[in-house]
C-alpha cells in the first residue's frame, strides 16, 4: 500500500475479557463475568470463561503476531486481575501475567499498546454504583497510576478507555451489554464519569512521567438521516451528539455539544470539564460503519436506528460496509478538531467463515473489507489527515460480547472445541500489507 509513510504503525487489537479466559484463581469477578452468566444475555450461551484461553496460550499468540510482522499490539488489562475488588492492594500474580505479556512482546520487537479498560469493570465497584457513581472515576485513576508505576517503563502507549460511548449506550441505556442497565439518567451519568475517568487517568499518568505516550479510544461513526425531513435531520444530530460528540468534545474541546444539552441538565459538569480536557498524544479511533437514523415517536429518546437497505453490502453483524464513511470521519477530525494525531485502533469485519482447509481459511470478504478500508485510510493521509497507524480488529476469533462466538472477526480462525488457531487468507493479506509486499491487485476492491 503505497499511501502509507514508512513510519506508519501497523498493529492488531484485542481485549482482555474477549480472549484471556478466566484462569488465574485470584481474579475478581467483573461485570462481564456476572452479565455473561445471566441466562439469555449471550446469543449462544457462552461467556469469557474459556474465550481463546489466551493466557495459557500466550506464546503461541505472540508468535502469530510476530508472523504477521506487526510493529505494535493493542491489548487490554483486566482490572480485576490487578485489583480484584477494584482498589486496595495491587495483586502481584495479576501483574506478573501482564509483565510476561509485555516482555514477550518486547522480545519479539512488538510495541505494547496497553488499554486500561475494555468494559470489564470490577463487580465490586458496580455493586457500589458502577459508572453512575463518580467514585468509579477516582478508582480508575488509581488503577491507571498503579499500572503506570509497574509497567509504564516498558509500554509504548497507554490508552485509557475503550469506547466509553459504546459502553455507556449498550451497557447503561440499551442494557444489551454489561452491566445491563436501561436507565437514561444512569446512562448520562455513566458517560460523564467515563469522560472524567479518561481525564483523571491521563493526568495521573502524565504526572508520573515515563516514556509511554498517552491517549484513549473512541468509537466514531458518521450519523446520517434516513429521510430528507427535518425530524430525521434532528434525530441524526441528536444521535451524532450522544454517540460521537459527548465523548469527543469534552476531551478535545473542553465542553459538551449544545445538541443534547437538555439530557445533561441536572448533572454539574462545569467543574469537571477542565479535568476531562487533557492533552493526548494520540486519539484512538475505532471504525466499523456508519449509522442511519430516523425520528420515532415510539422511542423513549425520539429516534430509532434504520438498518441498511437490502441493496447495501453488510457484514455478519448487519453493519453496512461503507469505507467512504471512514474517510469522511477522518476528514472531519482534520477539518473540525484541529487534525489530532489519530490511530485507527480497531477496524475489522465479521463474516461466516468456512472451516479450515489445508492450513488456511478462505475469507475473501474480509480481505476485501480490509482492502477497502485501508484504501480509505490511504486517501485520508493523502488529504493531509494526521493518521499514524492502523490496528486490525482482531487477532483470533473471540467472544463477541452479546453475540458470543457466533460472530467471527479474527484474522485467525478459532476452533471452539480444540482452540486450535488457523490463519485465514486475511492474515496473509494483512501480513503482506504490513511488510509492504501486498500486490496492488490483492488489495484492490474486486
Ligand atoms: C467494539 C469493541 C470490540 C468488538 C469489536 C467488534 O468496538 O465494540 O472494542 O470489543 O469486539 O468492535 O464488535
Amino acid at each position: 500500500m503505497s499511501d502509507f509513510p514508512s513510519d506508519f504503525i501497523w498493529g492488531v487489537s484485542t481485549a482482555a475479557y474477549q480472549i484471556e479466559g478466566a484462569v488465574d484463581d485470584g481474579k475478581g469477578p467483573s461485570i462481564w463475568d456476572t452479565f455473561a452468566h445471566e441466562p439469555g444475555r449471550i446469543r449462544d450461551g457462552t461467556s469469557g470463561d474459556v474465550a481463546c484461553d489466551h493466557l495459557r496460550r500466550m506464546d503461541e499468540d505472540l508468535d502469530l503476531l510476530a508472523d504477521l510482522g506487526v510493529g505494535a499490539y493493542r491489548f487490554s488489562t483486566a482490572w480485576t486481575r490487578l485489583f480484584p475488588e477494584g482498589g486496595g492492594r495491587l495483586r502481584r500474580q495479576g501483574l506478573d501475567l501482564y509483565e510476561r505479556l509485555v516482555d514477550g512482546l518486547l522480545a519479539r520487537g512488538i510495541a505494547p499498546w496497553l488499554c486500561l479498560y475494555h468494559w470489564d469493570l470490577p463487580q465490586a465497584l458496580q455493586d457500589r454504583g458502577g459508572w453512575a457513581s463518580r467514585d468509579t472515576a477516582l478508582y480508575f485513576a488509581d488503577y491507571a497510576a498503579a499500572v503506570g508505576e509497574h509497567l509504564g517503563d516498558r509500554l509504548d502507549h497507554v490508552l485509557m478507555l475503550n469506547e466509553p460511548n459504546v459502553h455507556a449506550v449498550l451497557g447503561h441505556l440499551l442494557g444489551v451489554h454489561a452491566p445491563g442497565s436501561t436507565d437514561l439518567v444512569t446512562f448520562r451519568d455513566a458517560v460523564h464519569h467515563l469522560n472524567l475517568a479518561t481525564g483523571l487517568g491521563l493526568a495521573r499518568l502524565r504526572d508520573l512521567g515515563g516514556p509511554a505516550r498517552l491517549g484513549t479510544v473512541l468509537n466514531l461513526q458518521p450519523v446520517v438521516p434516513a429521510g430528507d425531513g427535518e425530524d430525521d435531520q434532528r434525530a441524526a444530530e441528536l444521535l451524532d451528539a450522544v454517540w460521537n460528540r459527548w465523548v469527543l468534545d469534552p476531551l478535545l474541546r473542553g465542553r459538551y455539544p449544545e445538541t443534547g444539552e437538555a439530557l445533561l441538565a441536572g448533572l454539574d459538569v462545569d467543574a469537571d470539564l477542565p479535568l476531562i480536557h487533557q492533552p493526548i498524544d494520540v486519539l484512538g479511533v475505532n471504525f466499523y460503519t456508519r449509522a442511519q437514523v430516523r425520528a420515532s415517536l415510539e422511542s423513549p429518546v425520539g429516534l430509532e436506528l434504520v438498518p441498511p437497505s437490502d441493496a447495501s453490502e453488510t457484514t455478519a453483524m448487519g453493519w453496512e460496509v461503507v469505507p467512504e464513511a471512514l474517510l469522511a470521519q477522518l476528514q472531519e477530525l482534520k477539518d473540525d478538531y484541529g487534525n489530532p494525531p489519530v490511530v485507527i485502533t480497531e477496524n475489522g469485519s465479521a463474516y461466516p467463515d468456512p472451516a479450515p482447509s489445508g492450513g488456511r481459511v478462505e475469507d475473501p470478504q474480509r480481505v476485501r473489507y480490509l482492502a477497502r478500508h485501508l484504501q480509505a485510510v490511504g486517501q485520508a493521509i493523502a488529504r493531509g489527515c494526521d493518521v499514524r497507524g492502523y490496528f486490525a480488529w482482531t487477532l483470533v476469533d473471540n467472544f463477541e460480547w452479546a453475540e458470543g462466538f457466533t460472530r467471527r472477526f479474527g484474522l485467525v480462525h478459532l476452533d471452539l472445541q480444540t482452540l486450535r488457531r488457523t490463519p485465514k487468507r486475511s492474515f496473509d493479506a494483512y501480513a503482506a500489507v504490513v511488510r509492504g509486499t501486498a500486490p496492488e491487485a490483492l488489495l484492490e476492491p474486486t
